[in-house]
């Protein structure tokens, strides 16, 4: 058995990496091609791999050094099958990973919410945007996928957040010891698992298949629903005017086949908040550590349809009028549930509205649809009596639900904004200013 240096094969444009990750340890027995560090340069990762067999003997480098092309990284006893010579070309740009963790995330190609032509997940419930964004190596990202493990609901210890092969180790012994399954709950939040139950013993029942809308929306909500702080704020706007205006154009808009609800009315009046309150129209990066100021104004919404939620985006609410917000609704909402919705229809979303006002409720607690870090629920108007200091007159009040994100919004700029919104539609002659 010979003793064997095994150095930094050719890794391209990079004069010298940091060392941020040591993936053997001595007495190893590791087959040509197994990665042995990790290195990254400021814009990306990758793993160095060995280009012989046989047992680690010493290893020669540390996390933190810096090293070059021919740098020692161990010696190695090399085993009787050794394979090929070290293939330095073999360290590809297909190696690199990107390092995203100090760079902001881009909302806008994410998809706000599911798209009915979005690509099925190839391992069942993980959620691939937030698995490719994830900050790991390709063999760790590999380890993750063997076991069908989602990258981006670990958080990991490595250096910048990087997700380490013992990060998804202790993930998957987590999910194991508290019984929850590491793909489909998203946290190792040791939660106890819902028991197998029959319900056929208890009477007739009939098993349908989640659409395809639905499971994507559930895994979206669900990722809202864990990772965001949400706190809720109701309000109610006296819409009395605005109503009255609506309908009056209404009839005039009649003869062109336009129909105006109020949705077109509060698009508008939500933009006027969004440049009231510039952090509602922003969304935090990864690191959890920047905010991402939008200056453009897409307002999402929410459309229900026989398969499910979808979010189709109006863009650049903040430069159409009424009218060609109405049409767009219009038109979304048919292609929604034609299923005729394009993925560029429903991305680069800033705010989302979900109203239940052609419907009915009073008020509900809608989910901040994130990357987005604030959502409005309309509900439906009332004619209530409404004391105007000295009697009570008949208001038609809207009913206003506000979810946000706490860790972006204060919930004294949560109140601030939603009584800025009621003040608009209020007084829609505001809107003009
Ligand atoms: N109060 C009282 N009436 C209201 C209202 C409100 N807040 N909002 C709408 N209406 C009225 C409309 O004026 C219309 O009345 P007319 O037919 O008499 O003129 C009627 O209700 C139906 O409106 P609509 O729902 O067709 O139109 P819209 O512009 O309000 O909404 C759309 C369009 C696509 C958002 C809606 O059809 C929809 O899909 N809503 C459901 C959204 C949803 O599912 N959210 C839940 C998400 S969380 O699971």
């Amino acid at each position: 058995m010979s003793m064997k240096e095994i150095t930094v094969p050719d890794i391209g444009d990079f004069d010298s990496v940091e060392i941020i990750e040591i993936l053997v340890t001595v007495g190893d027995q590791i087959e040509a091609e197994d990665s042995l560090i990790t290195v990254e340069s400021d814009k990306a990762s990758m793993e160095i791999p060995s280009s012989d067999a046989g047992i680690v003997k010493e290893i020669k480098v540390s996390i933190g050094d810096d090293i070059a092309q021919g740098g020692l990284i161990l010696l190695l006893e090399a085993s009787a099958s050794k394979i090929a010579e070290p293939a330095p070309s073999e360290v590809t740009q297909e190696d690199l990973v990107s390092v995203e963790t100090t760079k902001a995330p881009e909302p806008e190609k994410q998809a706000p919410a599911p798209a009915p032509t979005q690509k099925p997940s190839p391992t069942a419930n993980v959620d691939e945007v937030t698995f490719s964004k994830s900050y790991a190596s390709p063999s760790v990202r590999k380890f993750a996928r063997e076991l069908g493990v989602d990258l981006g609901a670990i958080s990991g210890t490595g250096r910048k957040n990087r997700v380490l092969r013992d990060d998804v180790k202790g993930f998957v012994k987590s999910a194991l010891s508290g019984g929850v399954s590491p793909t489909t709950q998203g946290t190792p939040l040791g939660i106890t698992p819902l028991p197998e139950i029959d319900f056929s013993q208890f009477g007739n029942i009939e098993t349908q298949a989640l659409s395809k809308i639905n499971k994507l929306t559930g895994q979206f909500l669900h990722r809202s629903w864990l990772t965001v702080p949400h706190v809720t704020q109701f309000d109610e706007a006296d819409i009395t005017e605005m109503e009255a205006f609506r309908k009056q154009m209404g009839k005039e808009m009649e003869r062109d086949g336009i129909k105006i609800t109020p949705l077109a009315f509060i698009i508008q009046a939500v933009v006027a908040a969004l440049k009231e309150f510039p952090r509602f129209n922003s969304a935090l990066d990864n690191s959890g550590e920047n905010l991402i100021l939008k200056s453009y104004y897409n307002v999402g919404v929410a459309v229900d349809t026989p398969d499910g939620l979808v979010v189709p985006v109006i863009r650049d609410a903040d430069k159409k009028s009424l009218v060609q917000i109405s049409q767009e609704i219009r038109e979304f909402a048919g292609k929604a549930r034609d299923k005729k919705l394009k993925p560029s229809d429903m991305q680069g979303g800033c705010f989302t509205i979900s109203s239940l006002g052609g419907i009915g409720g009073t008020q509900f607690t809608p989910i901040v649809n994130t990357p987005e870090v604030a959502i409005l629920g309309v509900s439906r108007s009332k004619m209530q009596p409404e004391w105007n200091g000295s009697e009570f007159e008949p208001r038609l009040m809207l009913p206003l639900s506000l979810s946000y994100d706490h860790r972006v919004i204060d919930g004294a700029d949560g109140a601030r904004f939603i009584t800025y919104l009621g003040k608009m539609l209020s007084d829609i002659r505001r809107l003009l200013v």
